[in-house]
């Protein structure tokens, strides 16, 4: 099986602007991100190339992969570990056409149904939620809780990564409940200290699996 991080921070621009998604990949690293996701939802595709070359640069540089949202054409062009889809994106079947059979291939799936054909589609994780309410993604579905996240654990022969709303308070709580890792964007990327507030999220995941 392949090797998925626990500690996935997407990267925005949107809640903050003082820092590109290239520095936010490095200050997210630097305090123990072992998994960095591209996600930026506007703009040429020229532009998130460059956007996203800069970010894979980095994290060669560290030896952490860098996973790239709804874009199997970007993550081929910069020589990314791999891609995340949603419901709506491209399927991870076509997906691991495009990039090798070594790629990291996420996919986002909310039922059971989805959960288990993203998993027969060849999908390496499942991302699953919003565990808790959140502001970062204007059409996300209503919070699905610790129990729906403890069931879709159950049921999935893969890691979950969890996502919505996780905050250090929450993170534990969140591989308690079976997550194999967590995914943040303003837990880290709104924080004052994105490299503190990384290292804080390790903790809190580190400590609640190994107790
Ligand atoms: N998918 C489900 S919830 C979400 C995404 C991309 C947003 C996560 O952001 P935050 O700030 O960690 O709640
Ligand atoms: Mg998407």
């Amino acid at each position: 099986m392949k090797n998925i991080g626990v500690c996935h921070v997407i990267t925005d621009t949107t809640l903050q602007s003082r820092f590109t998604h290239a520095e936010l990949a490095e200050l997210a690293i630097e305090g123990g991100a072992d998994t960095v996701q591209f996600r930026h939802k506007q703009g040429a595709t020229r532009e998130l190339v460059e956007m996203a070359k800069e970010m894979q640069a980095v994290c060669a540089r560290h030896n952490v992969p860098l996973l790239v949202n709804d874009r199997a054409d970007i993550a081929l062009a910069v020589g990314a570990m791999g891609a995340h889809f949603g419901q709506d994106d491209m399927p991870v079947s076509i997906a691991r056409r495009i990039l090798s059979s070594e790629a990291i291939l996420g996919a986002s799936a909310r039922t059971e149904e989805k959960i288990l054909a993203a998993i027969s589609e060849g999908a390496d994780y499942i991302g699953f939620g919003p565990i808790y309410g959140t502001s970062s993604k204007p059409d996300a579905e209503t919070a699905k809780g610790l129990e729906r996240l403890r069931r879709m654990c159950d049921i999935a022969a893969c890691p979950v990564i969890a996502i919505g709303g996780i905050t250090v308070q929450t993170a534990a709580d969140v591989i308690r409940a079976g997550a194999h890792g967590i995914a943040v964007i303003s837990a880290v990327c709104a924080h004052p200290e994105p490299r503190l507030a990384t290292q804080a999220l390790i903790n809190e995941i580190h400590s609640a699996k190994h107790r």
